[in-house]
């Protein structure tokens, strides 16, 4: 569904004392996307057109009338602070599903040095909640982490290694080819590089050139499109071709898609705890997100349930409410199950389905009482014309007390028999005294009997009343499990395919980066450690966030 906005909207920024800060409106609209959404991050130094990069993506999705985008950027404002870069850029790999590297010139040394974060993610990102040590935690990242893109604007040299001509993605492979050797430059050389592809076995590179003269450039965003060089407007639509046609929803661990709701979660979860002063971990970050994401799931479900029943008219029969109510809980169940995820040993299943039989409970309860109320405001109209003819002595004659037996209390409603039991022993005395009254006293005693009589079937058929109202609760309950142990397999199911899906990619990943390496042979292993990269600030991220597509 088409998300209005008018423009960029930050959506983490640094605050007034320069720590970062989700900024509520952004969540407001993130709160309205229930879709899965495709998010691309677009990171880089200071001033190096990633958000011509980002608004050729959003424009051409307008363009293209796809699902309008969110873009959630320019976000994170550039500091001078390393320590901020490297949480904005641990942000960006966490949150998005495809990251875009914008860097300028070539994919050389220095391009490389101010890509450091990428080695230093290990210390900036826990996969576990608890254990798990940094080795076993690296090769858990690429499940998670998104697919890599690297742009590399103002290109000016021709794609050729070695005199041969090469595609794009052959050079940046060609750039983060290893050396052979173990000594501390080889290391050096070699760290930033391995964790690139370690981290990001699904990689693309894209060359720019220089998108207009030198004097024009400070207004590129009011050039026509006639101003810019036709192959720097080719190179954009091929790179906005691949991130809208390759990128994939956001997941989180588990194969768990993420949607407008659960994103803005996501955010908030990941700053709280780094303004927290703790590593943002994966764990922790899903299991706060599922909480959220429950709870909002079972009110949803509840409110459903209560306003589905809420609109039945009372008193109503027993097979009515039963059959609103098997309607209305699988319904509400449907919609716990659309939103809930992860939610260990049912926990929140659980309490929705206490939560609707204890409605459901109260809304029999209540029904009794209407059913009863309504019973007995009829039969007091009903022997309103007895009172009077009670009253005028017209009773007092022969054939008198068979006028007070009167046909038209029929069954009615679930509390009819009761109402009508309650009643006829309230009406007793006044029978019998109008019996008494009676000329045909030869009768009387015939009619005691038969008055006793009609007094024990009503009490039987009170008896039958509540005996098939047990019966009609029970068989609701059954119902209800059976519902909910159907929906739940096939919530079991589908988070196992999900998480199976997420494992085959990973593996299927690694083994093609491990391939890669083999082939290269002899390269020197990389050391997690000695490697420091030059700290350059001025570092930010753009995030573009949009609709599946
Ligand atoms: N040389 C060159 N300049 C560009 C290119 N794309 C945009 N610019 C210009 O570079 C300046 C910065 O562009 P932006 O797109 O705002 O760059 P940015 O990386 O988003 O900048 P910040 O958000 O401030 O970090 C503007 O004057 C643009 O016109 C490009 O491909 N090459
Ligand atoms: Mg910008």
């Amino acid at each position: 569904m088409p998300v209005a906005m008018e423009g960029p909207v930050c959506l983490v920024g640094n605050g007034a004392n320069g720590e970062l800060e989700v900024n509520p409106a952004a969540l407001e609209i993130l709160r309205g996307v229930a879709q899965p959404v495709v998010v691309v991050a677009i990171v880089g130094l200071y001033r190096t057109g990633k958000s011509y990069l980002m608004n050729s993506l959003a424009g051409k999705q307008r363009g293209e009338s796809c699902p309008s985008p969110l873009p959630v950027g320019p976000g994170l404002e550039p500091g001078g602070d390393t320590k901020n870069d490297v949480w904005i850029f641990a942000l960006a790999v966490l949150l998005s599903s495809t990251l875009v590297y914008n860097s300028k010139g070539t994919i050389d040394q220095f391009a490389m040095d101010q890509l450091h974060f990428v080695s230093e993610l290990t210390e900036h990102i826990k996969v576990k909640a608890q254990g798990g040590d940094n080795v076993e935690e690296d090769t858990e990242f690429v499940r998670f982490f998104p697919s890599f893109v690297w742009a590399v604007r103002d290109f000016t040299l021709e794609l050729r290694i070695e005199g041969q001509l090469v595609t794009e993605d052959q050079y940046l492979e060609h750039a983060l080819a290893l050396r052979k050797g173990i000594n501390k430059k080889v290391m050096e050389f070699n760290l930033p590089r391995q964790c690139i592809r370690n981290f990001f076995p699904t990689r693309k590179c894209f060359v720019f050139v220089q998108p207009t003269s030198r004097q024009e450039m400070g207004q590129l965003d009011s050039l026509p499109t006639s101003a810019l060089d036709p192959q720097f407007l080719d190179q954009t639509r091929r790179f906005c071709d691949y991130v809208f046609h390759c990128s994939h929803v956001k997941t989180v661990k588990g194969g768990i898609p993420v949607n407008g709701k659960r994103f803005g979660s996501l955010v908030q979860s990941y700053v709280g705890t780094i303004r927290s002063g703790q590593v943002p971990c994966l764990d922790n970050a899903v299991t706060a997100m599922a909480a959220i994401e429950n709870e909002a799931a079972l009110r949803e479900a509840m409110a459903h349930y209560a306003a589905g029943m809420g609109a039945l008219r009372l008193p109503a029969e027993l097979a009515e409410l039963s059959a609103a109510h098997g309607t209305h809980e699988g319904d509400a169940l449907r919609l716990f199950m659309q939103r809930s995820f992860k939610d260990e040993e049912q926990e929140f299943q659980k309490q929705l389905v206490a939560g609707i039989m204890e409605r459901y409970a109260d809304i029999l309860a209540e029904n009794e009482a209407v059913s009863e109320q309504t019973c007995r405001a009829l039969l007091e109209e009903l022997s309103a014309a007895m009172q009077q003819r009670l009253s005028a002595g017209l009773y007092s004659q022969p054939g008198g007390y068979q006028l007070t037996n009167n046909p038209a209390l029929g069954h009615l409603w679930s509390q009819a028999e009761e109402a009508l039991e309650q009643f006829l022993a309230g009406k007793k005395a006044e029978a019998e005294a109008v019996l008494k009254a009676d000329n045909l006293l030869t009768e009387a005693e015939k009619h005691v009997e038969k008055q006793k009589a009609e007094m024990l079937e009503q009490q039987r058929k009170v008896a039958e009343e509540k005996r098939l109202q047990t019966e009609q609760l029970l068989k609701d309950q059954e119902r209800s499990h059976q519902e909910n142990v159907k929906q739940l397999e096939a919530k079991v199911a589908e988070e196992l395919a999900s998480a199976r899906q997420e494992a085959e990619r990973a593996l299927e990943s690694k083994l093609k980066e491990q391939e890669a390496m083999l082939s290269e042979r002899g390269a020197g292993s990389s050391g997690q450690s000695g490697w420091a990269g030059a700290r350059t600030s001025g570092f930010c991220a753009h995030l573009l966030h949009c609709n599946s597509v």
